[in-house]
């Protein structure tokens, strides 16, 4: 199993049609909160290399980060959340124009990981977000987030129930804890194989 992903910020792109081609890319998404950024960190073990906060709303813009050597031509996208309902109607709607633009038109993009909340469980804008991707037929990996805030005595019940409210297996749905490192290097391991990095 993998290592800390050597990650290196690159820019941060308000514009998806301004991303230049690139060999592989992944996309984390999920609503607002869930730990996308966090995540990242954690695959790369640099706390504060992709900007994290108790508030939603933390990551505004497209952040480039490339994974492996320089010029690798393989990227990992940190995404804005969705469903951030404290910001106004206008900033809403910039960021689901520019989210959908990314996922609809970016060529080079491999697969997107989407990170359920696995204290709370896919929420009605998630199934929506899953449809939407499959419609696109974008590749999915399933990620549940916060592994750590699910009591043992409660987590094998959580994992059937999570993964049937996704309509996919148990085995489909990759569980980790960014706080606690659980299902971390299988993760990076997962990251390197789609993006043609082993
Ligand atoms: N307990 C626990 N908390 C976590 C974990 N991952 C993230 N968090 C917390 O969840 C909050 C949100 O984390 P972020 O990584 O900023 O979430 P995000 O999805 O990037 O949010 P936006 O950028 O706003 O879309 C922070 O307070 C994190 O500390 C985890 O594995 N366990
Ligand atoms: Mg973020």
């Amino acid at each position: 199993m993998a290592g800390p992903l050597p990650l290196r910020f690159l820019r941060s792109y308000a514009d998806p049609t301004a991303l230049p081609h690139v060999h592989a890319e992944l996309a984390l998404m999920g609503r607002s909160n869930v730990g996308k950024s966090s995540l990242l960190n954690a695959l790369a073990q640099h706390k504060g290399l992709a900007k994290t906060s108790k508030t939603p709303g933390a990551t505004r813009l497209l952040n480039a980060f490339e994974v492996g050597t320089p010029d690798s031509g393989r990227w990992l996208m940190d995404l804005p959340g969705y469903g951030y309902a404290k910001v106004s109607k206008a900033e809403q709607r910039k960021w689901a124009t520019m989210l959908n633009c990314y996922v609809e038109q970016r060529e080079n993009l491999t697969a997107v990981l989407l990170l359920i909340d696995g204290e709370i469980g896919p929420t009605p804008l998630d199934l929506q977000t899953v449809e939407w991707l499959d419609h696109l037929q974008r590749e999915i990996v399933y990620v549940a987030t916060k592994a750590d805030k699910v009591r043992p005595a409660k987590r094998q019940r959580r994992r059937t129930e999570l993964a049937a409210k996704l309509g996919v297996e148990r085995r489909d749905v990759r569980w980790v804890s960014a706080d606690k490192g659980q299902g971390i290097p299988e993760l990076r391991s997962l990251v390197l194989e789609t993006l043609g990095l082993t």
